[in-house]
């Protein structure tokens, strides 16, 4: 039998009939109707399973890690956000997968050995591949090796695969362009606001230009291409931040640095090298152009 790829899979248009559909809810013929957040998960996991080489895999949308006991040498450990920037669905914006690769150590492989989620509180820095797709008016894979450069390649569809079309992808230094939720500025620390207000009114030179998609893959991308910076700083309303760090920040992470710019957490630490204290913890996150992330750490180092 002929797998279909995955990436044919997962591609939202194979998925529209579910779309809107809610989780729970049921469709005509009886059958449950699923989220496509739910639709995205279900076939990210069934492609781990599928592919006999992931042991344990890490999924936004389950509590616990799902761990391939059919599988007990596969030698990786998965984590994934299957559809990230999921509320932004009915509204048309561009979402996508994020995900990230760890291999495993030779003591927990093999028959009869246990492996539960403290295998994957690891620094990001263990990771030996990240990336994304993001599913928009073209859909783009970006991934990155350990230590090497970071690819591009775009769905062409009457193929159904993925070619190279960005190659070496490098961000530039710097670019006046930042990407926040500024709704949430009242919530920020003062050194947060101090740096944003910093671009938008400059002692010199012009403001800033503001682009806030609120899918993190497709500002991400933004930033990959153009440069500047993306942020989502932890503030008084949600001291540990929103993104994830397994799934969202450190992947993102590997990217930027691997692209020639800098991520940082809202301590100014290498997010690279932040331990999860648990699967699903949270970071604040600012990716960018390495001038940019680098007016971040020092606008903080200000107040510190
Ligand atoms: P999700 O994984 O539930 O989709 O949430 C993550 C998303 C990111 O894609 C995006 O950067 C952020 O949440 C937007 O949050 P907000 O709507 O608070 O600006
Ligand atoms: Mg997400």
């Amino acid at each position: 039998m002929t797998k279909t790829p995955v990436h044919r899979l997962l591609h939202p248009t194979r998925l529209l009939i579910n779309l809107t559909g809610l989780a729970g809810s049921s469709n005509t013929t009886g059958d449950d109707q699923k989220k496509l957040d739910v639709i995205g998960n279900d076939i990210f996991v069934s492609a781990m399973r599928g592919s006999g080489k992931c042991r344990i895999l890490v999924s936004e949308e389950e509590e616990e890690v799902i761990k391939f006991d059919e599988h007990p040498n596969a030698r990786y450990a998965v984590v994934c956000d299957p559809i990230d920037g999921s509320s932004n669905l009915d509204a048309g914006v561009s979402v996508g997968t994020i995900f990230g690769i760890f291999q495993l150590p030779d003591e927990i492989l093999g028959a009869g050995k246990t492996v539960g989620p403290e295998a994957l509180l690891l620094p990001g820095t263990q990771m030996v591949a990240a990336g994304f797709t993001m599913y928009g008016a073209s859909a783009q894979l970006v991934i990155t090796m350990r230590g090497g450069g970071v690819q591009g390649f775009t769905l062409e569809n009457s193929l159904g695969e993925f070619i190279l079309t960005h190659p070496n992808m490098q961000l530039p230094p710097k670019r006046s362009i930042y990407s926040v939720n500024e709704g949430n500025s009242s919530y920020w620390d003062k050194w947060c606001t101090e740096y944003f207000h910093s671009l938008k009114f400059p002692a010199e030179g012009k403001p800033y230009s503001a682009r806030y998609i609120g899918s993190m893959v497709a500002d991400a991308y933004r930033t990959l291409l153009y440069g500047g910076i993306f942020a989502y700083p932890a503030d008084s309303k949600t001291p540990k931040g929103k993104l994830r760090i397994l799934y969202e920040c450190a992947p993102m992470a590997m990217l930027f640095e691997n692209a020639g710019g800098m991520a940082v957490n809202s301590r100014m630490e290498r997010l690279l090298s932040v331990v999860p204290e648990s699967i699903h913890d949270r970071s604040g996150v600012f990716l960018g152009s390495k001038d940019e992330v680098q007016k971040v750490i020092d606008t903080y180092n200000k107040y510190h």
